[in-house]
């Protein structure tokens, strides 16, 4: 199997790691924003010394009760991180929901849109299928960042059923607007108005969504649930999100959105070696 992305068709018969590089700030000062973009340069870098296939990059914080930047802020935050990225000889997805954010993106050379809403903001379909080859991956979340998090429920506690379901409507979407099913992975938004119970049936039935016949992306690191099965604050998940990462791949994920490339790359490397 393959991802057609805009400038790497990836070859997926070994899984691909996606190092997350977040470019939210803790300082709104000037110099905090120039710092900021420095140190997620060089983050770029690292992530890519330690091996990662592709850098995610965002500046739209959507852990539970984030706020919402702008487009203009976002705009603020990724674009001379993006700018510097696509030097890097590896393909650069955005991280984002914004139409106008994906465009900018677009122009600056960025090879796949991952969006957690799926293409689902006004205009974002078409941004999509307005470049013929850009990727796309499409993740699943129940309700909105704010809220998700407050008590999600699903029908008949059927939560595989319903992000199937989601899931397979958003590459139709996708599909119907001109996107060829090559481009398009999909991701079951582990955390994404989920409970624990919720995040762990997902990962025991994780394979049945591979009938979708897209490849599968899982971003497991650090999340809350791993807090829940460690008992460990989020600055001491690494063993954790290791496991889950290897766990997520025999399950048949095809990428593995993580922070710590170096580790899950040597992870990875291993479970390759021993088993086949
Ligand atoms: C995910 C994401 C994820 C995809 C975030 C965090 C929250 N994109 N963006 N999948 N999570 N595709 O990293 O904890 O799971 S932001």
């Amino acid at each position: 199997m393959t991802w057609q992305t805009r400038r790497f068709r990836l070859d997926l018969a070994r899984p691909l790691v996606m190092g997350i590089v977040n470019v939210t700030p803790d300082s709104f000062s000037d110099g905090g924003r120039f710092a900021q973009a420095d140190a997620a340069r060089a983050h770029c870098d690292r992530l890519v010394a330690e091996g990662a296939d592709i850098l995610d990059i965002g500046g739209e914080s959507t852990r539970p009760g984030a706020r919402l930047p702008d487009t203009a802020e976002q705009l603020d935050r990724v674009r001379p991180v993006l700018r510097h990225a696509v030097t890097l000889g590896v393909p650069v997805s955005v991280d984002t929901a914004d139409p106008v954010v994906m465009r900018e993106a677009l122009a600056l050379g960025v090879d796949i849109l991952n969006d957690v809403r799926a293409l689902q903001a006004p205009g974002a379909l078409e941004v999509a299928a307005a470049d013929p080859a850009v990727g796309v991956c499409l993740m699943h979340m129940q309700g909105e960042p704010g809220t998700m998090q407050a008590a999600p429920r699903y029908p008949d506690d059927d939560v595989l059923g319903a992000v199937a379901r989601f899931l397979a409507a958003r590459r139709d979407a996708a599909e119907a607007a001109g996107i060829a099913r090559e481009r398009i992975a999909l991701d079951p938004g582990i955390g994404f108005g989920k409970t624990p119970a919720h995040n762990v049936e997902l990962a025991r039935r994780q394979r049945e969504l591979l009938a979708l016949g897209c490849p599968l992306l899982l971003g497991w690191s650090r999340k809350s649930t791993l807090g829940v099965l460690t008992g460990r604050p989020v600055g001491e998940r690494l063993a954790a999100s290791v496991a889950a990462a290897l766990a997520a791949v025999r399950q048949g994920a095809a990428i593995v959105r993580v922070h710590d490339v170096a580790e899950t790359v040597d992870a990875l490397k291993v479970w390759h070696g021993l088993v086949q």
